[in-house]
């Protein structure tokens, strides 16, 4: 058996039972697909992700890459090559491509759950297997000569990667230096020194091509004044496909990491020994906006990989779990000849892992009900409220999905005591892969910022305000049919305390047009606000999920539901009553934090 233990069940409950996703298919944009092909979607994404995409997982994490730099090449581990071609071969990586593309057409909703499996098998193949939805968005943005490049990318799998962080310009990005001089021919020269760049060299696809954020000469500071890019590691004849020259871009150091060693990080250097030729994406100077494009589903894609690493660290221990025998149970604990139990006997253990799993599926829940408002923007590009929707969610997925997976991947490597921390089981490598999902993609912080400020503030609050008054109105209704009462006032509690932390931080924003300090009182709880709207969102979808499951448990159907309806009751009653806490907490913030003199920490 591999590593990998994905939960189908757990993908189709949500997409079927509960987002009702049947509805959408087989029109629109979904035309060719019905729930019988995507079903099995799920299943061969299964199949592979169980099988060859998991079997290098291990491989690539204690024989990573090799860079040489003499000739600025990386040679990848042999396993990890043979998982990528399957991928490819397979034609996964074009899984979300739309139709005129040689796509299938399926719906956001179902690209994740598919994404999820890959990302939990081995997180890297599917960021290397992202050339083709690179070159979508090239092909969205580009001119007519870049919409060619983007569908020969497609065509033959290139790779790519998006480049915008340097040394002193990482949260930051609008400190970047690297700079884009004008050609007289109409393209660009790019110098400079770009950091961190994921998937910038490798020996798996012919061609390499960079989505840069430079700075014209002559252009503004900030964000603002950066243009994207296009820059292809081998230069391409767009007429018959054939690659040309080396361009003057290189990879001059792989970074050595704490984790998910296969997928290089490597700094990036534009013109040091020859030109560094560039295009002028869609021949418009608007870099960030168009970045953000990509980063979007960037940061979607963070978030997923986090939680299904956390689902997979679940259900290992699990596994552990139901096998170790240690101890009697606690009813026999002075009984010293009495029958030793599984683990999962032990009241410490039973708690421990159904905070996993509420988790695990509560923020499964969540990247999927973000898709729909994904799935809604396919059908109708001018959907406001859903656009609004998933911005706001978005901060969610990736802050709150990789905070709590990495918490709580620590709770799984617990409930396996000392062998946890042993290579024999994959989740201290889980740790390891999982950490940087809080890091990369605009740190935890930044998420709380874009949250509060972009999501919330500068939208007037009419998307958290719709979010919450869906919120109160299922803890206002009859669902659960009496069995979910309690939870729904619990619900009901929750959300008035984070109603009144945003608003209170509100309050101090405003407050901050005449007294700027009071913005430190916002900045000190925004990722306070993060987590505790995440926690209300992930309460609510576990008990959308509890009253599915009701209903079919009336029907006379299994443990599944059984253990839905257990996981939204726990999470309700010993999660949701923390946020109480969190907004006591926030009421009492005062500026003596930022009044410490900084020798004083
Ligand atoms: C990285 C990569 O870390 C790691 C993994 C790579 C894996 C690669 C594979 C991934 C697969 C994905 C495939 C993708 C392909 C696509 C396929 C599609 C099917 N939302 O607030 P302002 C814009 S990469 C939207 O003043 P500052 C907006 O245009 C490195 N737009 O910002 C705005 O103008 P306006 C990641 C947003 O103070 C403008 O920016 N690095 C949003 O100038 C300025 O906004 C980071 O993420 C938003 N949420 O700059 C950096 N926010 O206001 C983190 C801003 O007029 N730092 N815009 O609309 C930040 O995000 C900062 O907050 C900052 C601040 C840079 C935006
Ligand atoms: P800093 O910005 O220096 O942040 C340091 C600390 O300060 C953090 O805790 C941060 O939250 C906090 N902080 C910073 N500013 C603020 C603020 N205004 N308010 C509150 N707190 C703040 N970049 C790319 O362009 N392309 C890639 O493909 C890519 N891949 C990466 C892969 C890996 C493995 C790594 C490690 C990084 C990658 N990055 C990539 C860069 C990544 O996006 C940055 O590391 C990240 O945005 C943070 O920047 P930084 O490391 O410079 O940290």
């Amino acid at each position: 058996m591999g590593h990998y233990k994905s939960n189908v069940r757990d993908l189709e409950f949500n997409l079927f039972e509960v987002f009702g996703r049947r509805e959408i298919l087989g029109a629109g944009p979904f035309a060719e697909v019905d729930e019988d092909v995507a079903r099995s979607i799920l299943e061969e994404v299964n199949r592979l992700a169980t099988g060859v995409l998991a079997d290098s997982f291990e491989e690539g994490d204690r024989k990573p890459p090799v860079f040489d730099p003499a000739t600025s090449s990386v040679t990848m581990p042999e396993g990890f090559k043979k998982s990528y071609k399957a991928l490819v071969e397979g034609g996964w990586a074009h899984l979300d491509l739309p139709a005129e593309l040689g796509g299938p057409g399926i719906p956001r909703s179902l690209a994740w759950a598919t994404a999820e499996m890959v990302l939990g098998a081995n997180p890297a193949l599917y960021m290397y297997g992202a050339g083709p939805n690179f070159a979508y968005t090239l092909w969205k943005l580009g001119t007519e000569e870049q919409k060619r490049f983007a569908e020969l990318a497609i065509e033959r799998n290139w790779g790519a990667t998006m480049v915008l962080t340097e040394p002193d310009a990482g949260s930051d990005v609008g400190a970047g230096r690297t700079k884009a001089v004008r050609q007289p021919d109409g393209t660009w020269h790019i110098e400079g020194v770009k950091r961190f760049i994921t998937s910038a060299e490798h020996d798996m696809s012919d061609n390499i091509f960079h989505l840069v954020l430079a700075r014209p000469e002559g252009h503004g500071p900030g964000t603002k004044g950066l243009s994207m890019f296009l820059v292809p590691k081998y230069h391409v004849d767009l007429e018959t496909g054939e690659l040309g020259e080396r361009n003057g871009v290189y990879v001059t150091n792989v970074e050595k990491k704490m984790g998910l060693k296969v997928s290089t990080t490597c700094e990036l250097t534009f013109g040091e020994k020859h030109p560094a030729v560039g295009w002028l994406v869609g021949e418009v100077h608007e870099g960030i906006k168009q970045m953000f494009m990509v980063i979007e589903h960037a940061r979607m894609m963070v978030g997923t990989k986090a939680i299904a690493t956390l689902s997979t660290g679940y259900l290992n221990a699990l596994d552990y779990a139901k096998s170790r025998v240690q101890g009697a149970d606690l009813t026999k604990m002075t009984d010293k000849t009495a029958p030793r139990v599984t683990i999962a006997h032990h009241p410490d253990v039973r708690r421990e892992l159904m905070l996993q799993k509420a988790y695990a599926e509560g923020m499964r829940a969540l990247v999927l009900y973000t898709a729909t408002f994904q799935d809604a923007v396919m059908i109708d590009p001018d959907d406001r409220h859903a656009i609004a929707m998933n911005d706001l969610l978005l901060p969610l997925v990736k802050g709150v999905g990789s905070e709590r997976s990495y918490e709580l991947l620590a709770r799984s490597l617990q409930t396996l005591g000392g062998s946890g921390y042993l290579q024999d089981y994959p989740i201290e490598q889980y740790i390891r892969d999982a950490k940087i999902d809080s890091l990369y993609e605009g740190t935890t912080a930044i998420q709380g910022l874009d949250l509060f400020f972009r999501k919330i503030l500068r939208n007037q609050g009419a998307a958290v305000g719709a979010l919450l008054g869906e919120i109160n109105a299922f803890a206002a209704s009859e669902a659960g049919n009496g069995r979910l009462k309690e939870e729904r006032e619990l619900l009901a509690e929750a959300a008035a305390h984070v109603k009144a932390m945003g608003d209170t931080m509100a309050t101090w924003a405003l407050g901050s047009m005449e007294k700027p300090e009071e913005v430190y009182k916002v900045g000190l709880n925004t990722t306070r606000l993060l987590l505790a709207l995440g926690d209300l969102v992930i309460g609510w979808l576990l008990l959308r999920q509890a009253e599915v499951a009701l209903a079919r448990l009336a029907a006379g159907e299994d443990a599944f539901y059984q253990g839905k309806v257990a996981a939204a009751t726990f999470f309700a009653k010993t999660v949701l009553p923390r946020l109480a806490a969190e907004r006591r907490v926030l009421d009492s913030t005062g500026q003596e934090l930022m009044e410490l003199p900084e020798e004083a920490f």
